[in-house]
């Protein structure tokens, strides 16, 4: 009995106050573990938008030259827009193996050649501008790789990449300092080498090029003639995408709706 009017002493009126009171108070903290666990969603979506390197695109239209007929350097040099994810060269052919070389990725590869001059060059241009949240605030970074092999006449073939950029859709527009990296190439056809650069995107970039070059007087074989040299599986990736940028604005805004 004692027990029984303790119960009807806790359900009196003025103690049903206090426990609505202390029922809002548990809403409350329900909303607040309800935002909290959001936000950890979001921190933990863009955590992984962030470190997931499958993720990112390849900005590079054919990258391993396995569909799209080549143009020449010269159009993609001077009409961004036209030739825009078309691979312009010099002296190049897309082939399948040939001369003990593989392709590393695919059946075709890009075949390049002496071109009379200093390196023989493949460009290849990208509009950058779904990108300009990040580069707006130098904080967009590019990566280049490309994989090189000769034959095994070849001794020492050069190989590079190259990154240049622009604030505009013209070679005229060219700003900040382009990237690059090169290595001397090992002469055993059986094995790609890869050659990779990071940098990051000056402020105002709208587009960049991509290139791929063998030092013309590296490809001179044993033999006394010039080789070809190969390239296969080019790989250009801006980090951090578009879609991690709209989470980093969702995450903020999920940030000051709580502030408030
Ligand atoms: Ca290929
Ligand atoms: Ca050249
Ligand atoms: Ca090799």
């Amino acid at each position: 009995m004692r027990f029984n009017s303790f119960l009807r002493d806790l359900l009196s009126p003025g103690d049903r106050r206090v426990r609505s009171i202390s029922n809002n108070r548990q809403k409350e903290r329900d909303m607040r573990t309800r935002t909290n666990w959001i936000l950890a969603g979001a921190g933990l979506a863009l955590a992984f938008a962030v470190c997931t390197p499958a993720a990112r695109a390849n900005i590079l239209v054919d990258p391993g030259f396995e569909v799209n007929p080549l143009d020449t350097a010269f159009n993609v040099l001077t009409n961004f827009p036209t030739y825009q994810g078309v691979w312009g060269v010099e002296v190049a052919t897309v082939v399948g193996a040939e001369n003990g070389v593989t392709p590393a990725q695919g059946v075709k590869m890009l075949r390049m050649a002496d071109d009379g001059n200093v390196t023989t060059q493949g460009f290849q241009t990208t509009d950058v501008t779904s990108y300009g949240a990040a580069i707006s605030t130098g904080s967009a970074t590019v990566n280049l790789s490309a994989q090189f092999n000769v034959d095994k006449g070849v001794p020492a073939a050069v190989a590079g990449i190259f990154v240049q950029f622009f604030s505009a859709a013209s070679y005229g527009s060219q700003i900040g300092i382009p990237i690059s990296s090169s290595l001397t190439l090992d002469s055993n056809p059986n094995t790609w080498e890869t050659v990779s650069v990071s940098g990051t995107i000056p402020i105002g970039t709208t587009w960049l090029m991509s290139q791929v070059y063998y030092s013309d007087a590296s490809l001179l074989g044993i033999d006394g003639l010039s080789h070809p040299g190969y390239v296969d599986a080019a790989d250009a990736t801006i980090v951090p995408e578009p879609a991690s940028v709209g989470l980093l604005v969702l995450a903020g805004m999920a940030v000051r709706a709580r502030r408030r």
